[in-house]
Formats: structure tokens, sequence, C-alpha cells
């Protein structure tokens, strides 16, 4: 390996893979942990001959336009990677590299988490509880919906849609369809129970729980839009554990507001960490801070594909999850 790459990891990663970071290189961290703007960026590609971002941090063609850049490869902590101008990276000779493969199950178990707990109103009850506003069992009293033996629409069949199919066909009994840009051998989709349609209406219009698992930016852009939501069943629930700009925010508002759909689920967002007001007093969405790979195996496992990844780079090897 090159003597002591120089790298900055722009957020605190958990212990155990900080230490393994500061054995083999020439390691700085962020020990307030607050996220880095711009200019902090822009300094940190000028100083580092790598660097280890986050969602948090947005690194647009702009800042790949400087003259004086030193960092070879960024190491994406994370699969969605739509933060980083990828064509950008790729134009200055930027190696980009994510974390796909270990935080599958966890991602699938919290958009689980959320189609459960919308479904059965576990967020209102908890907030019902703890104002001390219960007044007890009754017959009527927050009925929600069942989830056992209903369909589930997943738009993406990538491993985590396929790990969400899983989930709902075999633990709970649903019919699962989905929508895939690429064709999927239809063998591998039933491996899952699941069925895929020709187009996102389709899935739409056939779901009682719609469930987004595609990646974001791009095309993907606002996919979820009022016409869209217009063609899901009233009493449908969307689950959104990809990311915020899949969905039209203020179209979703609207829908939610109006009653165009029963409710959502939501890991992420437009604008994190700003969630609008308008849907932070809504009584019919789950809203979650994020935290689709927050557990401790899964924040270490990826952590450490970020290590393999940027040490096989310095030692001249292809890093096994090269994006650009
Ligand atoms: C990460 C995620 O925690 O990996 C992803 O794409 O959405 C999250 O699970 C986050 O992106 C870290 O950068």
């Amino acid at each position: 390996m090159a003597q002591n790459p120089r790298i900055l990891v722009t957020r605190r990663w958990p212990e155990a893979v900080e230490r393994v970071l500061a054995e083999r290189f020439d390691a700085s961290f962020n020990v307030s942990d607050t996220a880095m703007d711009a200019a902090a960026l822009a300094e940190a590609l000028r100083s580092f001959d790598a660097v280890l971002p986050t969602v948090s941090d947005r690194l647009p063609a702009s800042l790949f336009d400087a003259t004086d850049i030193r960092t070879k490869i960024l190491g994406n902590f994370g699969v969605g990677y739509n933060h980083i101008d990828i064509a950008a990276a790729r134009a200055r000779g930027i190696a980009v590299t994510n974390t796909p493969g270990v935080l599958t199950d966890c991602t699938a178990d919290i958009a689980m988490s959320l189609l459960l707990a919308v479904a059965r109103r576990a967020g209102e009850g908890e907030r019902e509880v703890r104002s001390g506003q219960w007044a007890g069992w009754r017959p009527t009293h927050m009925i929600g919906t069942k989830v056992t033996g209903k369909t589930l629409g997943i738009i993406g069949f990538g491993r985590i849609g396929k790990a969400m199919a899983k989930r709902c066909h075999f633990g709970f009994d649903m019919d699962v369809v989905f929508y895939n840009r690429s064709k999927i051998d239809t063998a591998e989709a039933s491996r899952y129970g699941a069925r895929q349609m020709d187009t996102v209406e389709e899935v739409l219009a056939a779901a009682d729980f719609v469930s987004l698992h595609c990646p974001g930016g791009g095309e993907n852009r606002h996919l979820i839009n009022a016409q869209r939501l217009a063609v899901m069943k009233p009493q449908a629930l969307l689950i959104n554990t990809a990311r915020g700009d899949v969905i039209d925010e203020n179209a979703l508002i609207e829908a939610l507001e109006n009653g165009t759909i029963r409710g959502a689920g939501l890991d992420v967002f437009e604008a994190e960490p700003n969630v609008p007001e308008r849907l932070r007093v809504l009584d019919n969405v789950l809203l979650l801070p994020h935290l689709g790979s927050a557990t401790e195996e899964t924040r270490t496992a990826m952590g450490m594909k970020v290590v393999e990844n940027v040490t096989a780079f310095f030692e001249g090897r292809q890093p096994p999850d090269r994006v650009a």
C-alpha cells in the first residue's frame, strides 16, 4: 500500500471500524459528528487521498470542478449514493464505492416495522398512552387495517425488495406483486412468492401496501407523484425506506390530507433532516429518522465494507464495491 494515505471520515462510525481505519491509514475523524458543509467538503477533497462520506454529505458536480483535488476515492458508507454526483466524480477520475449486501435484512426489517406499525396505528397508540390520554379498552378504539393475507406492491426488486417480499409472503401470507425496471426471471421471483407486473401503475392499483425499494435520484426522482398516488387504492398505505426524493413529498402530504390514500410509513425524506410541519402533524403517518441500517451489526459491517474497498484501492486492487 502507498505510504499512509490520508483519509477523512466525515461522521462518527462504530468504534471497532474507526479503530481499524486508524491502524491502517493516516485517518482524521469528525469528532464533533456534525454534518460537513460544502466548504468543508471542498477542503476535504483538496487535502485527503480518500474521503469517506455518508448520506449527510452533499457532493454535487460543482464540488468536483476544483483544479486542486487530491482525493482519489470516495468510500461511501451506505448502499445509496444519490448524494454524490457519480458522473462528475468519474469525470475527475475519482473512484466511488458503496456498501451493498450488508444492510439488506435490517432495511427490510425497518420497512416491515413501518408497514405493521402504520397498519395497526402503533405510533398513534404510543402517543396516546404516553400523553396519559388513553381512556381504556373499547371495541371501536383505534381500529387499524389487517396485514395478513393482503397484497404488497414492491417498487424495485433488488436485494432489499426481495427481502421485503420474503418477509411479507412467507411471514404474513401476503400476495406480492412488484415493478422492476429490468425483467426478473419468473422462477427467481417465485422463490420470494412474488410476481412481476409491467408498469408501476399496475402495481399501485393492485396493492394494499406499497413499499419502495428502488434507488433515489435520476429518473426515480418523484416516481411517486400526484398522478400515481391517485392510482393507489384509497385504503392503501405507502412505505418508503428507499430515498425521500422517490416521492414528491408535497403531493404525498396532499394525498394524506385529502384521504387519497390511507396513510404512510416513512424512514426517508426529501430534505433530511427537515421534515415538513404539515407531515409531522398528520396522525396517519409514521415517521422514523432514517433508521434503515441502524443496528450495531449492520453499521459495523457497513464500515468494514468501506475499509475493504479503500484498502483494496490503495493496494492497487479493484475495490469490490466500485460504482464509479
Ligand atoms: C445509511 C442508507 O445509513 O445505505 C443506505 O443507502 O440509506 C442508510 O441505511 C446511510 O445512507 C448512510 O450513508
